[in-house]
């Protein structure tokens, strides 16, 4: 199987062309593998390219290096822009609309590999998040016990679900405490990617980014995007600001019509090919059964499970007697055991 490799300010994807597939050629565990960064490619993530099923160009999956699903991806999908340019040339606006579980999504090319994103709408209610936070009066937000230390924390939804917690000096938390914890706390039912915060000026801000099912990563675009909207309606920035992440900056602007409108680079890396193994749910579905599927005749002779089966029982039966076999029928396992045991 063919893949390329993208990143965007060092958030990484392995992207695979499936638009000629009726189904997804890969499965969670062996994305897992292919994006462990010692035992595989490495990646924070893989996309698949898809077939459209509304109203799109095309779809776009998003499997986290864990092996869980994102609905959403922002450095993801300038990636899979440029991943599209480079395999079919760009379209003549160098836009697509990109169909994902959280909606149209729509990336343009711009000049020096940057790509700007129609990012769609923010969404606050708890139950769309999804949170059990309550709903406050702007933002729903709430203090919450997270590795002993008592945190405000403000949930955006982009599609995905995130946590951003406003903090005087970034480099003063401990984040990769804070960050796992935060990530599986019960007030985020799906889990949550986790943002901390630093305000440097009404325009210009600074994060580190804890993804959900991927760790500590350099950037990540829908995280940004519920940066600017957390810390806009704290009164903490204005509705633009260049947003600095540990793997270089985006601009983020929430428009008139409240879309969020992101800008930032996505580039080519390496493509490579990569064989896989198949894993059991695959060999699962194709495996044969016998006693059903081969009624007009063995459908694998050359793989056959009751044919090897057959062999075996054959072998016992050749080496032993009629009354051997009779008493080896009627004696328990227990008493065959102590038999061997004992060297009978
Ligand atoms: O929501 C999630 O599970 C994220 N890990 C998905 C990836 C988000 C990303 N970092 C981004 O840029 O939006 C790719």
């Amino acid at each position: 199987m063919q893949f390329r490799k993208y990143q965007g300010l060092g958030n990484d994807f392995i992207l695979i062309d499936a638009r000629k597939t009726e189904s997804p050629p890969i499965h969670p565990d062996q994305a897992r593998l292919l994006c462990d960064r010692r035992f595989g490619v490495g990646a924070d993530g893989l996309i698949l390219a898809l077939p459209p099923q509304g109203l799109g160009d095309v779809r776009m999956r998003i499997i986290n290096a864990d092996g869980s699903e994102a609905e959403m991806c922002g450095n993801g999908v300038r990636c899979f822009a440029r991943f599209l340019a480079d395999l079919d040339g760009a379209t003549p606006s160098g836009s697509w609309r990109v169909e994902t579980p959280a909606g149209i999504i729509v990336p343009q090319l711009l000049a020096d590999q940057q790509v700007s994103v129609d990012m769609g709408e923010p969404f606050l209610s708890p139950s769309a998040i999804p949170t059990s936070i309550d709903a406050g009066e702007l933002l729903p937000e709430a203090w919450l016990e997270v590795a002993g230390e008592q945190l405000l924390v403000a949930a955006v939804g982009m599609g995905n679900p995130h946590a951003v917690v406003q903090v005087d000096d970034l480099d003063l938390i401990a984040f990769t405490e804070l960050g796992s914890e935060l990530e599986i706390h019960p007030a985020f039912p799906a889990r949550t990617n986790v943002h901390f915060v630093q305000v440097i000026s009404p325009n210009q801000l600074r994060m580190k980014v804890w993804e959900r099912g991927a760790g500590a990563t350099l950037a990540c675009g829908t995280g940004a995007c519920a940066v600017l909207v957390a810390s806009h309606l704290r009164g903490a920035c204005a509705r633009e600001a260049d947003i600095e992440l540990p793997g270089g900056s985006l601009h983020i602007r929430w428009d008139e019509a409240n879309h969020l409108q992101m800008i930032g680079p996505a580039e080519f890396v390496f493509s490579g090919y990569c064989y896989l193994e198949e894993n059991t749910e695959l060999q699962f579905t194709k495996s044969i059964d016998c006693s059903t599927d081969c009624s007009q005749g063995c459908l694998d002779p050359e793989n056959c499970p009751s044919a090897s089966a057959r062999a075996n029982a054959m072998a016992v039966l050749d080496k032993f007697s009629l009354n051997q076999l009779v008493d080896l029928a009627n004696e328990s396992i227990e008493q065959r055991t102590i038999k061997r045991i004992k060297g009978g």
